[in-house]
């Protein structure tokens, strides 16, 4: 029996979206599948208030069609979330996307089967759908982490996790509202419900590195300039490390005067956001470099809170680095306000979570709504989620059960016909998303084209050159602080996770191995006429 569809495709976020554009495109038949009601992904369900993107709206967005990119008009520097779902819903609507995705309907269970060399999927409406190929594009960070917090089912107020903030909102006035965790998302939230909350109190673990994004609307004059050249824009980050024109200062922080050092840092936390990383080359490989980073921290946290005890308590612990640095409006600031409370759970950690609030060790706080910021079991939880089982019925959970093992991020040993957007091994959260999954997107369709041309049925990452990938991976991020920490980068936020550094941390490097892969006819992959 012919297979339903030549592709499956699990996720309608802006990798689904641009794939399955690219497959219609190139006349490859294609079924998607999502579990929202809609497009958008991480832009779907990550409503929560203050959420925004890190990464130029200009650069944050597609590059497939000039014409959307000249039509389209982003109006701040900074994406909020209803401005990138719209963008989502824009490109859905002009490409017509949506007929080639089934809503509310999550993926339960992919099989592959042997003698056919067809992937067959069920989903939770139990249709089942055969096709010759199977794409993941369930995002990195898509599968939220509710952490196993004693009395957690017994809390009677309203509790939200921010990954999964509901659409019609949640009502914070007059409210007393709790925040557990002070990640990325923790501090965007925070600023914001602290307005409308009658009292916010913000529990801590650990304390977060965060630059202010000055944010600001866009010149008309700036967005001309860009669109004038679009195309040199998108060239220009093609070679940047990580895919966004940040210009990093190659000088080491250790090679200037104090005084100069001080006037580097301080002109990056006035420029604001990420590029603040970029102020030296060597900030996350050389630890003298990086105490320097640390240090400017602290000073900068000491002259914005008043209350001496609570700038102590927001001193970060770790190296600068080892977590993904965090961009917010007024985050520290917050903390002057009186009806804003940090506590730091290395001090009184939480007892229990009761049906008022929260009890640490030393006193409960009564709550009406608990914010969890709690984050994601990131690059390998949203694919493990799924009963995947490719060659002789073998799961991917079992054949990760010691960590994730990818070739080039794209493809799985024992996994034939799987392609991963942006999965672990691929630059990914390193990178702007969005430009390298049209990086990703377009390898996969080229390869589908030579697939089709050479008339060959099954392909599958060899065991010998993963292995290889992985290798290389740990030496190349082995000089950074990055790969080293308890950070959702490693896998350390998950209780029972294996620990591995699973990204590639320099795009043009990446772009270029990719390219010489399919050059070579596919090198590393295992190219066969029919079933195994
Ligand atoms: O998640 P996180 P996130 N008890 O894992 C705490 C992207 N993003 O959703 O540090 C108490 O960073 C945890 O504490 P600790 C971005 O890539 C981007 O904020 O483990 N606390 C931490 O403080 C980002 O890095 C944007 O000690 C607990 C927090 O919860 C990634 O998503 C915006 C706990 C989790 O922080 C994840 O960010 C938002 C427990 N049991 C997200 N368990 C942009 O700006 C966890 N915590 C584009």
């Amino acid at each position: 029996m012919p297979p339903d569809f030549d592709v499956i495709v699990i996720g309608a976020g802006f990798a689904g979206m641009a794939i399955v554009n690219r497959l219609h495109e190139n006349r490859f038949t294609v079924q998607g599948f999502e579990t929202g009601s809609d497009v958008g992904g991480t832009w779907y369900w990550n409503r929560y208030p203050g959420a925004r993107c890190d990464v130029p709206s200009m650069e944050y967005s597609y590059q497939f069609s000039e014409a959307l990119q000249q039509d389209w008009e982003w109006t701040e520097r900074y994406a909020a979330q209803p401005e990138i779902l719209r963008y989502a819903n824009h490109v859905a609507d002009r490409f017509d996307l949506r007929k080639f995705f089934k809503f509310e309907t999550p993926v339960q269970r992919a099989e592959y089967d042997d003698e056919t060399a067809v992937w067959q999927l069920t989903a939770s409406d139990g249709s089942i759908t055969r096709a010759r190929y199977l794409i993941t594009a369930v995002g990195c960070l898509s599968a939220a982490n509710t952490p196993d917090i004693p009395g957690l089912s017994s809390f009677a107020g309203q509790l939200v996790h921010t990954a999964h903030w509901p659409a019609e909102g949640v009502e914070l006035s007059g409210k007393r509202v709790g925040v557990i965790g002070t990640g990325s998302s923790a501090i965007q939230a925070i600023p914001v419900i602290a307005e409308e909350a009658a009292r916010l109190t913000v529990f801590q673990r650990n304390a977060a590195y965060s630059v202010p994004a000055r944010n600001r609307p866009l010149a008309a004059d700036e967005v001309q300039t860009i669109k004038r050249d679009y195309k040199g824009l998108r060239a220009y980050c093609e070679t940047r490390p990580g895919a966004y024109a940040m210009e990093v200062n190659m000088q080491s922080a250790l090679d200037v005067s104090a005084a100069e050092r001080q006037r580097i840092f301080e002109e990056r936390w006035q420029g604001g956001g990420i590029p603040f990383t970029g102020a030296f080359y060597d900030l996350t490989i050389n630890m003298e470099s990086n105490d320097a980073a640390m240090e400017f921290f602290r000073k900068k946290i000491c002259g914005i809170v008043h209350d001496p005890e609570t700038a102590a308590k927001l001193m970060p612990k770790h190296r600068f680095g080892v977590k993904r640095i965090c961009v917010d409006t007024g985050y520290y600031d917050t903390y002057n306000r009186p009806n804003v409370q940090l506590v730091d759970l290395t001090e009184e950690p939480i007892d229990t979570i009761t049906e008022s609030g929260i009890r640490t060790s030393k006193t409960e706080y009564k709550l009406d709504t608990l914010v969890l910021a709690t984050g994601f079991d990131a690059l390998t939880g949203p694919l493990l989620r799924i009963d995947i089982r490719g060659a002789a019925g073998r799961q991917l959970r079992e054949v990760w059960a010691h960590g994730a093992e990818t070739y080039l991020g794209l493809g799985v040993a024992g996994f034939p016909n799987m392609f991963v957007v942006s999965g672990p091994g691929s630059p990914s959260v390193l990178s702007n998303m969005v430009h390298t999954i049209e990086q990703h997107v377009e390898w996969v369709i080229d390869c589908l084209k030579y697939l089709r041309e050479h008339n060959i049925e099954r392909i599958e990452a060899e065991e010998a050159p993963q292995q290889a990938w992985g290798e290389e991976l740990i030496a190349l991020s082995s000089m950074s602080v990055i790969s080293k920490g308890n950070s959702w980068y490693t896998g350390a936020n998950i209780p029972g996770k294996p620990r591995r550094f699973m990204v590639h941390t320099y795009y043009p490097a990446y772009v270029q191995r990719c390219t010489q892969v399919a050059a070579a006819g596919y090198a590393g992959f295992k190219l066969s006429q029919g079933a195994a």
